[in-house]
């Protein structure tokens, strides 16, 4: 397979103003009958013969022009496209295809979920519905008829507002829906079930009435509920921060169970995995309740940043990614606890995508070419995209973002268009040049900024000296130095802050001064996480215990607790490797001992405060992973801490426990997280008195967060009777839940236990687990192979080998899946010699696999590269 590049992006040579599409949906088989208005582009010059996108599987039944029917010597057809070279300047063509929605594994294009139809069009997937230019610079107005057996199938929904319906032969109905807003096809949808309805409606800015639906299995109608209040919570929002109204007279959120992803922004008919907008107390924790808030307003969003406003090319991706990640998460950060949400936000962003950035598939937010685009939905494109707008906002001020914002929608509403138009309406709203800014577009790798410092104490003059440098990636081996936003307090040794700001890196290396000052301060550098880098100041504990307890923002006291305990973390790594004895230092339990005691803390930011790095995070941070190691010194300071400090964990406990009913609120949130927290660290002394706590909580619990709390604290930390009694009585209570069993499962594959493996593949024989459903090739095997690290890594090669059995069985039944678990494996080169070859040998066994799917061949051969 050959790569695509951004540097070859031509405009369309046809336009298609009119798509009318009409689905005969049967259980064999599915006829799709598209009647297109094409026109040629006036933009190109030159006659180019018509080009559609049409995969392999469509059976193609009759293609006609302008009422003539075409003849095998008309056109010609690869794996790819349908060429037909002599077309009118303007016509309509007509075509009429055969496909089968039931065989559809890939769940890319129209599959059947249960016993219901769907769609999933992006990236690429409309091509496997008809032949159609299906690229997003194809704008066109939908009208879709879907007819199908009344009885199985009573709802029939697709984009826009329902105009017609009635009875057809056969005891078949029809609906149909007509999408007055032009959309390229990915944005295409439709939905064929059985399906119950949660209804309400909302009253826009301006005074209209909009029908919003959430579409479900009937049992489940009574999760629907909270996934409801924040579709209005966002709508609001969207009004509010960014002056956009909703458009249409109909919101539709369908929940399916088979989904590749979280959920998909197709106009007015949103469609959920059901794990992105099912909720309740009792089968959903606290961090499901927000994913659904923030997911549920994500898609929502795109209705502006995404649908209105589209990207040219996939290229463009993370112009509507970018955009609205940064959107959904302000959203999140306004409902719920501001710097929880950053703290969250960050701390995903400095395991997942900084690995993601040092690794083999790196690229920059905007990439410049690709092999299959499915494989670049990535955390560079989401997550660094966010933080890319989410540094013009610093740069510019909420103010004048908003004034960018508001040009760039009036600008360009209904138009395909580039990070560089985006960017564009940001300098010309603020009258800026972001020039050099655009190089986080272009520029991938994680830019380290190393900072240093000096101290005129007759003058009162303080000055910093930043240096920045970004390491090679894949393709790009010299970079130019970036625009960053650095906002930093300064702070005197009373905690009192000096001096706040944002100050603005442009070259290699920078100094700022700062005069009239009444003592040498201590730096708070990079608050809020201000820009996607690395950074380091030779910190002493003294200065970092200061921040801790002072800083004025809340998102670098967190960070000072983290850089001490990653600092105190990897000395232990060496303690251990060198077979020296560990300890735990008394100032460490002290500093603790006062955040654990303070109750003026949010009991959420002391929660996230006495988090131990994470084991992804500390081998993130390494030269050299050493898994075993990470482990067993986070362990062993888990344990240590749990011992020192045992009375006051107990206290936090029963101080955080209450009897008030379930709310999904962020102060009960954040009351669970540390009650939760605590019982970790009890059930970490091993004394099995604490063991009856948790097992305690697990029976009374009255919401899922604490039983499963108790469940995995107990699983996890070695209590292999009692976990397995809990193991049993959750299957028992939860069988019938499916989104409930996928803990179940996850507990288990994730449990850093030696019999992990075996156990795995065991539960692949569990009647509730179904290869065909991506929830549950996540919670089993994504959950061993990413959340695992230990029995993933085991030395004999098991985990590996695990893995690529995994990838080459779902090859080509589901190759968006299959690429996406392949990530630990291409990590390869951050792991001992040994390792190393274990994991290359693997990838190489995979590549030699025949007829490899593009998603896969892509991502083995660039690790191997
Ligand atoms: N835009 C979809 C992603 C679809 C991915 C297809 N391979 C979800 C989202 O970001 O809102
Ligand atoms: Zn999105």
């Amino acid at each position: 397979p050959e790569p695509i590049y951004l540097k070859d992006y031509k405009a369309p040579a046809y336009l298609i103003d009119h798509t009318d599409l009409r689905f005969e949906l049967y259980e064999e088989e599915t006829l799709v009958r598209a009647t297109l208005k094409v026109r040629r582009n006036p933009a190109r010059s030159g006659k180019s013969p018509l080009e559609l996108h049409g995969h392999e599987s469509l059976e193609l039944c009759r293609l006609s022009i302008d009422g003539e029917v075409l003849s095998e010597r008309d056109f010609s057809r690869d794996d790819e496209l349908l060429h037909i070279a002599d077309v009118p300047d303007e016509f309509v063509l007509e075509c009429l295809t055969r496909i089968h929605p039931q065989l559809n594994t890939a769940l890319e294009g129209l599959y059947k979920s249960d016993g219901m139809f769907c769609t999933q069009c992006e990236a690429e997937g409309f091509r496997r519905i008809t032949f159609y230019p299906d690229r997003p610079d194809v704008m066109s107005v939908f009208r879709t008829t879907v007819e199908a057996d009344r009885k199985l199938y009573p709802v029939l929904l697709s984009n826009g507002n329902p105009v017609e319906s009635g009875s057809a032969d056969d005891g078949r109905h029809f609906v149909t829906w007509d999408d007055p807003f032009p959309k390229p096809a990915y944005l295409f949808a439709l939905v064929a079930g059985d399906l119950a309805v949660l209804e309400d409606s909302y009253i826009t800015a301006s005074g209209r009435k909009v029908k919003l639906q959430i579409y479900g299995e009937n049992k489940d109608l009574d999760k629907l509920d909270h996934a409801m209040l924040s579709l209005k919570n966002a709508m609001r929002w969207d009004e509010e921060v960014y002056g956009r109204e909703y458009d249409l007279d109909i919101y539709m959120i369908v929940a399916v169970d088979f989904f590749n992803m979280g959920a998909m922004e197709n106009k007015g008919l949103n469609i959920f995995n059901t794990s992105c907008v099912l909720a309740s107390p009792r089968t959903t924790t606290d961090a499901a309740f927000q994913r659904v808030e923030g997911v549920v307003a994500h898609e929502y969003f795109h209705n502006w940043s995404g649908n209105r406003v589209t990207c040219r090319d996939w290229f463009q991706l993370s112009l509507k990614e970018g955009f609205t990640v940064f959107r959904d998460s302000e959203f999140s950060a306004d409902m719920n606890s501001r710097t929880v949400k950053r703290i969250e936000d960050v701390s995903m962003l400095r395991t997942a995508q900084f690995a993601e950035d040092a690794g083999p598939m790196a690229h920059p937010v905007r990439p410049e070419s690709f092999i299959e685009i499915s494989n670049f939905y990535t955390l560079t494109i989401y997550e660094k995209g966010a933080e890319v707008v989410r540094m013009l906002h610093t740069l510019l001020g909420a103010e004048t973002f908003r004034k960018g914002s508001d040009l760039y929608f009036e600008r360009h509403d209904g138009q395909a268009v580039t990070t560089d138009d985006f960017v564009q309406a940001m300098a010309d709203a603020s009258g800026r040049d972001f020039t050099q800014f655009k190089r986080w577009y272009s520029q991938a790798g994680t830019p380290r900024v190393e900072v240093s410092d000096s101290w005129d104490a007759a003058k009162g003059v303080y000055s910093l000296t930043l240096r920045q440098s970004c390491p090679a990636t894949p393709g790009q081996t010299e970079k130019l130095p970036f625009h960053m936003p650095v906002a930093y307090g300064l702070v005197a040794q009373n905690g009192v802050e000096l001096e706040a700001g944002v100050l603005e890196l442009t070259d290699s290396e920078q100094t700022f001064t700062f005069d009239d000052l009444p003592e040498k301060p201590v730096p708070s550098l990079l608050r809020g996480f201000s820009a996607p880098v690395k950074l380091s100041y030779p910190y002493s504990d003294e200065q970092l215990l200061l921040l801790l307890k002072h800083d004025g923002d809340g998102f670098n006291r967190w960070d000072a607790g983290q850089r001490i305990a990653v600092n105190l973390m990897q000395q232990l790594i060496e303690d251990h490797l060198a077979g020296k004895a560990l300890s735990l230092p008394d100032a460490m339990v002290d500093s603790w001992r006062a955040v654990l005691n303070d109750e003026s803390l949010d009991p959420a930011m002391v929660a996230h405060l006495l988090r131990l790095p994470s084991e992804a995070y500390l081998a993130e941070l390494a030269e050299v992973i050493q898994v075993d190691a990470i482990h067993a010194v986070r362990e062993f300071l888990r344990k240590a801490l749990a011992v020192a400090l045992q009375p006051e964990w107990l206290e936090a406990y029963k101080r955080c426990t209450s009897d008030e009913p379930y709310s999904p609120d962020a102060e009960s949130c954040a009351r669970r997280a540390l009650k939760n927290l605590a019982l970790g660290y009890l059930l970490a002394t091993d004394e099995d008195a604490l063991l009856a706590l948790a097992e305690e909580q697990f029976v009374d619990a009255d919401n899922m967060t604490d039983q499963q709390a108790a469940l995995s604290l107990v699983v996890h930390s070695g209590f292999r009777e009692a976990g397995q009694r809990l193991l049993d009585d959750f299957h028992t209570r939860w069988h019938h839940e499916a989104l409930v069993m996928n803990q179940w499962f996850a507990v288990q594959a994730s449990d850093p236990w030696s019999g992990a493996l075996e156990r795995v593949k065991t539960l692949q024989e569990h009647p509730l687990f179904d290869a065909k459903n991506p929830n549950k090739l996540r919670s089993l095997v994504a959950a061993f192979c990413a959340q695992n690290p230990v029995s993933f890594h085991a030395q004999d090669g098991s985990g590996y080998r695990y893995l690529g059995d995994w990838i080459i069985k779902l090859n080509k039944k589901n190759p968006q899946i299959a690429a996406r678990l392949l990530t630990p494996l291409t990590r390869w080169k951050r792991y001992p010699q040994a390792a190393q070859q274990l994991m290359t040998a693997e990838l190489e066994r995979i590549l030699a696999q025949p007829e490899l799917s593009k998603d896969v061949y892509e991502v083995v051969s660039k690790s191997l590269a």
